[in-house]
This record gives C-alpha cells, structure tokens and sequence, in this order.
C-alpha cells in the first residue's frame, strides 16, 4: 500500500469525516474535551463555536487533502490571485453552505441544547481588508473554487485588521482590531514551507565562471516568511482550494548572533521589528504615498509568494522556462506589482536567463486588475525610498523602462512627451516610481472592473498605453458571490426560491431569471413582502441593539453602506434628508412618507472630512429623530462597524440602495450587486456596475438621476460654479443654510464649516449641480413605494434579473480571456 491509500484508509475508518448526524456530535463532544478542555456542561459559547469550527474543519480536511493530491498530479495551470487585501469574513457558516450540511448540523447542535444561530455569531471576522477591493478578493476565490478552478490565493496575515470602529459622542473612534484573541481554528501553520525574503542593502557586480558580469544583492536583513494556509471550499464540489497568507518572523541566525554577540537585547528588539512588518493593516486614505512599511509588506507577500510558486512548480518536476505555463499570476491593483520586477529578478540574477526570455516568460506571467480612476491613490513611491528598500529592483525597472521607452519611440517617432507620460518614472518633480505603468508593462492583460470604468481606463488613466498596445485591455464587470450574500444572509428568500424554482440559482445564478414569470402573481408577491418585512425586523432589531435607536421596520428603509468618502457622496443624502425634514416642518401635516435612512462605513483614520461626514450623519440623527413634530416618520441612523458581517444583515432588510457616486469616479462598486440581489432598488448615478445593473434590470425598475461622466466632463470644462448652482435653488439653499447656522452642531457655526466650504468654494464631486436631480428622483421614489403591488414587482424583476452579477460569471471571463485555465475535478481520496 502506497502512503496515501494507507492514509485515505485510517480516514475512511475514523469518524472524522462522516457527514453522519451521530457521528457528527460524537466528534463535537470529542473536539470539545480534546481542543478545548471542556465539557458540555461547563464550556462558554467560545468553546462550543471552536468545537464546531473543529468539527467542520476537519470534514473539510478531507476536501483539501483529496484537492492538494489531484493538483499534484496535474500539470494544468493555476491561478494565483495576488492579493494585498482578503476580507473574507466568517468562515463557519459559508462553509456549511456550501458542504451543503447547514441543516444537518443546525439539527445536530439542537440536539445537544445548542443554537446554532448563537454560535455562528462567536467567530471573530478576519477583516484582513478595507473594503470593495479586499471583498472582491474574497468573493473571486469562493468562485475559483467552486468553479473547480486549481488556484492559490496569496496574501499577507496581519495580526490586525481594519480597524474596529466605534461612535463616541458622534465620532468615529478607531480601535484596534484582534481578531487572533481566541485563535483560528480555520489555518494550518507551514513553516516547512517558510521562505527568507531579503530587504534593504546595496548591489555588487561580479564576473561569472564563463566570465560574463552579473549583478549580486547584498542586502541589509532577512525576514522569514511563514504561511498560514486556510482551506477555500467551493459550493457542493469536492475542491478545496488553498487560501496561503504570510506571516513575517524573525530569522534563526537572530538567535545564533545573541550567541556571538551577547547582545541579547538588540538580538530580541531585531526580532521584534521583523515581526512588525505583518502586524498592521494599512486603511486607504487618500494618499497612499510615503509609507515605508507598506511597500516592505507589498515585497515580502509577493517575494514569498512567487517563491512558493517556483518550489510548486520544481515539486512537479517543472522547469523555470516553464513558469508562466504554471502559473497565472493576477495583480490585484497596483499592491502585488513589485512581482513583476522580483520575478525579472529571480530568473536573471538567480536561474542567469538572457533578458529577453525571462521577460517574455514575466509578461505571459502576469495579468493586471485596475481598481480606480482617482489620480490621489495611484501608487507611486519616492525613487530614493525605493532605492533605500529594493536598490536591486530599482536597477531592473530602470532597464525595464529603457526597453520600454525605447520601443515607445520607434513606435511614436519624435513624441517625447508620450515618452514622459508612459515612463515608469514619473520625474516631472521628485522622482517616483509609477506602479500602475509597472503593472502595465509587466502583463499581458491589463482589466477594468466594469465597463465605464475599462473605457475610461482606455480614455484617461491609461490612454497611452491604450494606444501602443490596445489588445492587452479588457473589461471583466465584477461580481459576487451568491453563496454567501444569498444562501447564507437572506435564508429565507431563498427558501421562496427552493420552492419556486429550486435550488440551482446558487450555482447558476442566471436561473434566478424563471423568477420572472411570477412577478405579477399576487400570492407570490405577498410572501416577497412578508419576506422583507421579516428581514427589516431583524434589522431593526440589529440597530436598536446597537445604537439604541428604534425605527419602524414599516417604514421605507434607505440604505447607504460603503467606506466613507467625498466621491461617493453620502453628504448629498445628507442635503436630501435635511430636504425632508425641512418640507416636514414647514408643513407638520404634509404627506411625507415614513423613510429610516441607514448609514454604515468607515472613514480612513487620516481622512478628516470623512470624518466629519459622520458627524454630520449622527448630528442630523441626533436633531431629527428627537423631534417630535417629525413623530418618528423620519429616522437617522448610524450603523457602527460595517463589516462583512454587518453587510450580511443590511443587505437583506433594504428597500431602497443608494450609490450615488458622483459618474466617473466609483470604479464598479459591490455592495450594489448584493442589494440588488436582496430585492432592494437601486436610486443611482450613472456610474461603475450601476450602468449595467440598469441595463439588466430594465430602467423602468430603477431610479437614475444625474449627469452622466461625460456631463461631468463638459460641465467641468464649461467652468463650474457651486454657488451659482446653490443661489438658484431656493431648498438646497435652505439646506445649506440650517447647516451653516448651526441647527446640527448646537449653534456651533465653525464644526460643519469645512464641509460647507468644499460644497460652495470648490464642490469636486459636484453635489450641488446633481442635487435637483437627486432631490426630484427621490420623489419618484416616494410614488413608487406608495404602489405597493408595483414596488414588489420591481423588486421581484430586480433579484431574477441579477444573475449577471455572480462572481462565477466575473471568473469565468477571467478564465477565458486572461488565464486561459480549465477546470480540474477532484475525486476524493
Ligand atoms: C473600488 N481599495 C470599487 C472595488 O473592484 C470596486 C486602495 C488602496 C489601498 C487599499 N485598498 C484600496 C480600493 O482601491 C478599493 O477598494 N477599490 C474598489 O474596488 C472592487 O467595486 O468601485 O472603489
């Protein structure tokens, strides 16, 4: 018997793999007495959570072996999904999803006392992201695997997390995120796999034993990088791919120079600056410029990375020419583009390939994920921070920019200013490295993530490079999964949707279309409403026990959840609901629709208008919802700590979504996908996804208003004047004004100031020329709502008509366009 049958033997012949509700228990009792220490009768809900984590874990165990053996044997090519952020959220219940054991195990736990429900709440969420981007990353990898894909997702381990947030008196509060408090009973540590990753120092040239001159790094320190590797299972398939974050520690040699040196106190302080490198996750203000440490923590994951990728692939007996035929390597935004100098490194200092062969070999290697337009959070790094850091890497880029240019040249004879433009350098003041025009050059496909964002990408951003090589761009519209931001957060829609149309939607999620033919069926569309208004109760829930606040779940419930900031405009809500309140006590009597509007988000630490645009949102909170000539048909609320978690309670209890960004700027947005999919409606700009949810929806079951990005172009160009705009509308005018006179800050006229300053002296993201539209699209909204029968027929059409955005669909284009990758399916052991 070969080791592995003999090891899938003793498998077979434990318990520990059984799907069996008995054996199930059995094996929770164990875990709880072996990994926790307790019995039933004395364990807290931490203990029973680990327990089951326990439990799962190793069902799932099964599946990774059974994958990790079947990817061995295979030649085929892997996706690496390079990535700085996963915000993955809980792991515990998404995984029961799709084992497809969810009511298997809810029963089992029953039977021993427990709620699953309870439990499912304990487990702390890794927010190893900021937001869309991090998500996105989460999302691609659930579909990866369930599409049976062979992929590693590589990231960074950080000790802790986005920021927890808290609202003290009205303000956001950072603390400190520690999500590792109670261990995670979701990763297998490797260090048999840990790779030593070099930093700092100076370069050296030598002549070679065939005498030809080389280039040698001697660099100032090691740090090791050691791998946690968590198991990705896809929806009812036996794959399970490998999630790999890496975690910085300090070199042996540390421990043996304390013997040499006796300097046992420096030995151990050396120690413990390694080991700052994963400690932190940067929050993405708006200038990601300058920080050191990020770009160290950028070129260790990707080092580590890439190195993993070379053991693999050596472990299969496969050559170094042959890497890109292994591997397809996707940069997650500009965060992993390092990688393409680091891979140039590797194969001509390390393995002595001629230029030309490992660059071809670089550029078939890696694809490029753009993320954003705002010129402010495009990475660039100071040259001398780059040289101080990566003074090898420096060189290769400069070689790499002078082929570059040179082909520029011949291309656009004469055209020196093309030339600046597309240089990696940006010298037009001090000098920096442009990391978009690495990640450009360095990959054979370069993607926008909806197709505004792909076009304007072509138009502006990236024009230059549009024009030398337009074959490498693509457009691939982002999406999400339909596991977790259905089948896991809204149970029971989707038990209407088991009984209606069964239950292949969470796979194929274009079959929500057979919806359709039951939207117009008035027996349906109660249970729809009945639905909703379930979730909105559990939301409401939700809100008063973490605010205090008590809303109406009768009431319309309108929701903005997204990170803070000026682009996306959650300040323009502010003016709209200050609007209403305004038409409200000028006229107690007037019809106002009863509307609870829900904010959640975090603003960057460092971003201080973001900042005071929750003050703004809790102030209006604090003035409207106390009022009594309001009688509660207006609240205000501020959800603290938006998270995945958070997400995956809001979702499902919204009526109305808001994504107002001003057109242009919000790349494609996320959130708006998994409103929509909960049966929401979208109020939204002709911006990002928002485009082509429109156009799946049909526009007569959505609300757009505002100009679109080439109205802002022109209106901008046209000379634009925000006061102009305010003097000639008589509400927004009021609006401003009970702001400024201090009806939200207690009289205090200077706290909201900066906000009212940047709307009449500059207004960049343009509330106040996209306001009347607003304002007159919220109206209609109002009608809308009034009709019940037709509001929930739009709702229905909405949810059948999303399929488009699973991220299965997102990944099968990648698939196809960029990876060229095909499915490998897994027998188990
Ligand atoms: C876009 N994050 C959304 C989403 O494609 C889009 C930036 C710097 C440092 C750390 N994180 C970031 C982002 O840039 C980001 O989240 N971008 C978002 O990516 C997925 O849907 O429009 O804003």
């Amino acid at each position: 018997m070969s080791p592995t049958e003999l090891s899938a033997d003793l498998l077979h012949a434990s318990d520990r793999t059984s799907l069996s509700k008995d054996s199930f228990k059995r094996a929770f009792i164990d875990n709880l007495f072996y990994t926790q220490g307790k019995f039933l009768q004395v364990a807290t809900h931490k203990d029973y959570y680990q327990a089951l984590a326990y439990t799962v874990r190793d069902r799932l165990l099964y599946r990774w072996v059974s994958t990790a053996t079947a990817y061995t044997g295979q030649v085929s090519r892997t996706v690496s999904y390079l990535s700085a952020e996963f915000l993955m959220g809980p792991s515990l219940g998404n995984t029961l999803i799709n084992l497809g054991i969810l009511d298997e195990v809810r029963q089992a736990v029953g039977e021993l006392g427990l709620d699953l429900t309870d439990l499912l709440d304990q487990e702390a969420e890794p927010g190893l992201g900021n937001g869309g981007l991090g998500r996105l990353a989460a999302c691609f990898i659930d579909s990866l695997a369930t599409l049976e894909l062979p992929a590693l997702g590589y990231g960074i381990r950080y000790e802790h997390g986005i920021f927890y947030q808290t609202i003290v008196d009205g303000w956001q509060v950072e603390n400190t995120d520690n999500w590792l408090r109670y261990g995670n009973p979701w990763e297998i540590r490797r260090p048999e796999w840990s790779v030593e990753v070099k930093i700092g120092g100076f370069t050296e040239t030598y002549t070679d034993t065939e005498d030809r001159h080389r280039v040698r790094w001697v660099p100032a320190k090691t740090v090791v990088g050691v791998p946690f590797d968590s198991p990705i299972p896809g929806y009812r398939v036996n794959t399970a791919n490998t999630l790999r974050l890496w975690s910085a520690e300090a070199t042996q040699s540390f421990d043996f120079e304390v013997f040499n040196r006796g300097d046992y106190l420096g030995a151990v302080n050396k120690k413990v600056t390694s080991e700052n490198l994963t400690k932190i996750l940067y929050p993405n203000d708006e200038t990601p410029q300058g920080k050191e440490l990020r770009l160290e923590q950028q070129y260790f994951f990707v080092a580590c990375s890439l190195h993993d990728m070379i053991r693999i692939l050596k472990g299969q007996g496969g050559s170094i020419e042959r890497f890109h035929e292994k591997f397809a390597v996707q940069l997650n935004d500009t965060h992993p583009a390092i990688g393409v100098a680091e891979l140039m490194r590797i194969l001509v200092d390390d393995y002595l390939l001629p230029w030309n062969d490992a660059w071809s070999i670089t550029t078939q290697t890696f694809g490029y994920t753009n993320h954003t337009l705002l010129p402010e959070a495009l990475e660039r790094w100071p040259l001398d921070l780059f040289r101080r850091l990566l003074p090898r890497h420096l060189e290769l880029i400069f070689e790499i920019n002078e082929r570059f240019l040179h082909d520029v040249r011949v291309a656009f004879l004469g055209d020196e200013a093309r030339v600046r433009a597309l240089s990696l350098i940006d010298e037009t003041g001090e000098r920096y490295v442009r990391m978009a025009h690495l990640a450009t050059v360095g990959s054979h496909a370069v993607n926008g993530v909806a197709t505004l964002h792909s076009d304007l990408l072509k138009k502006d951003v990236l024009a230059d490079f549009y024009a030398l090589s337009p074959q490498k761009f693509h457009s691939i519209t982002n999406g999400v999964t339909p596991r977790r931001w259905l089948a896991l957060a809204n149970p029971r829609l989707c038990e209407l949707f088991r009984e209606t149309i069964g239950d292949g939607w969470a796979k194929e999620l274009d079959q929500l279309r057979r919806l359709e033919r039951h939207a117009d069926d008035a027996a349906f569309a109660e249970r729809w409403r009945a639905i909703k208004l379930d979730n909105k109760r559990q939301l409401a829930d939700l809100i008063v026990q973490r605010t205090g606040i008590e809303v109406d779940p009768e009431s319309m419930f309108d929701v903005q959840v997204k990170r803070i900031h000026e682009y996306k405009r959650q300040h323009l809500a502010v003016l709209q609901i200050i609007a209403m309140y305004h038409r409200l006590k000028s006229d107690p009597n007037a019809e106002v629709l009863p509307r609870t509007f829900i904010f959640s988000g975090k603003a960057a630490p460092g971003y201080a208008i973001a900042k005071l645009m929750i003050r703004l949102i809790t102030a209006i909170g604090d003035v409207i919802n106390y009022d009594p000539e309001v009688r509660g048909r207006l609240k205000v609320v501020f959800m603290p700590n938006f998270s995945v978690t958070t997400g995956q309670r809001i979702y499902p209890g919204a009526d109305l979504s808001e994504q107002i960004s001003l057109a242009g700027k919000e790349a494609s947005g996320t959130g708006n996908m998994k409103f929509a999919m909960n049966g929401a409606l979208t109020i939204g700009t002709m911006d990002g996804a928002n485009i082509e949810i429109c156009e799946e929806v049909g526009s007569d079951n959505f609300f757009t208003f505002g100009m679109t990005a080439a109205q802002v172009e022109e209106r901008r160009r046209a000379g634009y004047d925000p006061r102009e705009v305010i003097e000639a509308n008589p509400e927004l005018h009021a609006v401003v004004e009970l702001i400024r006179n201090g009806l939200f800050s207690r009289g205090d006229t200077e706290l909201f100031k900066p906000i009212i300053d940047g709307l009449l002296w500059h207004d960049t993201y343009m509330l106040a020329a996209d306001y009347a539209s607003y304002s007159d699209c919220q109206l209609e909204v109002d009608r809308a709502y009034r009709d019940t029968a037709r509001w929930t027929r739009m709702s229905i059409l909405n949810v059948a008509r999303s399929g488009k955005f699973s991220s299965d669909r997102s990944i099968q284009e990648y698939a196809d366009k960029i990876w060229k990758v095909t499915p490998v399916s897994v027998p188990l052991l």
